[in-house]
């Protein structure tokens, strides 16, 4: 999502005018997850973790390092009392027309992923979002509350169709091509995170837009039918945003033409290493870090400084007189480093159908289980 952050702070309630209570900051051990005290409607008793990725293709580094990584380090951080929910969001793959025996692949590709870069499924819930029926039941409840003003400004229905951000909904031949599917793709967004009542949402930078979407409904809900939600937290993962190699301007991303834009986390050395080799710098001699004038070549050092752990000023200042081409040779090699127990264990869970299987249909039942506990309080609070 390319978005302004704060775009829509004019809809949103002034953080002072939502409902205020006392809680403190919310701690796991070693992992701070920071609860903001003046904006949810009641103390959530428990640290709830939600998030998602869509089956549209194997992740990529941008995946990894803007999500699965930091979810990981969450799982591994975790107080034994925080609930850690992970879904495959199946449904919201269907935003774009997909054919069947792609997404049966991409959804088990997807659940072998996690479990490969080290979700637990014995600590953590693992499942697919289809399998739980309680998201498309609180998504229609929530769509009776949502604001169309707002959905037709956001930008996700905007770029999946090609169109410029300040696309109109006026514009006749933009609404015969908008489903209301991918029209309304935050409501459903919305539900998976309240139907969990997460407290926090680990997400890459441009899920900013729908976490605040998330707690606007949220609020809506609890004006009109009490407190039953409370307003979930992004937490925003340090890799914000990891950009396309070939187009360094835009986010890697899973639905690129190019494939040589992304490194995908099964891929081989070989073909990092001939991906980062074709990525876009540029002719300017040395290295230096800047976003704005060179975003090729500090593309490459953002990536770098997220896997070293070191800043991308003191990366740029050690290759300062190198070409691009001794910085792609030293990025390669972290990649792989990275990938390949990655790859390795995917490779081992692939193998294991039943495997993956058991662990879906547990992480189903764990799933609706504590989503049933929320729509029994949302049935009941709507007279239903
Ligand atoms: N380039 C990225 N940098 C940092 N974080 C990223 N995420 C996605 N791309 C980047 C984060 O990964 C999580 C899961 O993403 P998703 O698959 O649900 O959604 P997406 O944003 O639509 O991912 P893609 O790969 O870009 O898919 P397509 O191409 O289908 O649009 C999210 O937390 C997201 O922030």
């Amino acid at each position: 999502m390319r978005v302004a952050v704060g775009q829509h702070s004019r809809w949103l309630p002034p953080c002072g005018t939502f409902k205020k209570a006392n809680h403190g900051n919310l701690r796991s051990s070693g992992f701070h997850l920071r609860w903001n005290s003046s904006q949810s409607p009641k103390p959530p008793s428990v640290t709830t973790v939600f998030s998602g990725i869509q089956p549209t293709g194997v992740p990529h580094l941008g995946n990894y390092l803007g999500a699965l990584r930091e979810w990981v380090r969450i799982q591994d951080a975790a107080a034994e009392n925080t609930k850690l929910i992970f879904s495959i969001v199946d449904l919201h793959a269907l935003t774009v027309p997909q054919r069947s025996h792609q997404l049966r692949t991409w959804r088990k590709e997807a659940l072998a992923t996690l479990i490969a870069v080290g979700l637990d499924p014995s600590r953590s819930i693992i499942f697919y979002q289809s399998t739980v029926h309680h998201h498309a039941e609180l998504y229609w409840i929530l769509s009776t509350v949502a604001s169309t003003g707002y959905l037709s400004r956001m930008t996700q229905w905007k770029s999946k169709l090609k169109l410029p951000d300040d696309t109109s909904l006026e514009n006749s031949e933009v609404r015969s091509k908008l489903r209301l599917g991918l029209f309304s793709y935050p409501v459903l967004q919305a539900a998976d995170i309240l139907v969990h009542r997460a407290t926090h949402v680990p997400v890459g930078e441009d899920q900013r837009q729908h976490l605040e979407f998330s707690r606007y409904t949220a609020n809506s809900f609890n004006h009109l039918y009490g407190d039953i939600f409370p307003y979930p937290e992004a937490v925003i993962s340090p890799a914000r945003r990891v950009m396309s190699l070939k187009e360094p301007t835009l986010k890697m991303s899973k639905s690129h033409s190019d494939e040589r834009s992304r490194i995908i986390l099964t891929d081989t050395p070989e073909e990092v290493q001939r991906k980062v080799k074709v990525a876009l710098t540029d002719s300017e001699p040395g290295i230096t870090y800047d976003p704005v004038r060179r975003p090729g070549v500090s593309n490459l050092i953002e990536i770098l400084s997220h896997l070293e752990g070191r800043s991308c000023h003191e990366i740029a200042s050690g290759y300062a007189t190198a070409s691009p081409r001794a910085l792609k040779v030293h990025l390669s090699e972290k990649i792989c480093q990275t990938l390949s127990p990655i790859r390795e264990k995917y490779g081992a869970v692939m193998a294991d159908a039943a495997a993956l299987e058991d662990i879906s249909e547990q992480g189903a039942r764990a799933a609706r289980a504590n989503a049933e506990v929320t729509m029994k309080a949302v049935r009941k609070a709507m007279g239903l």
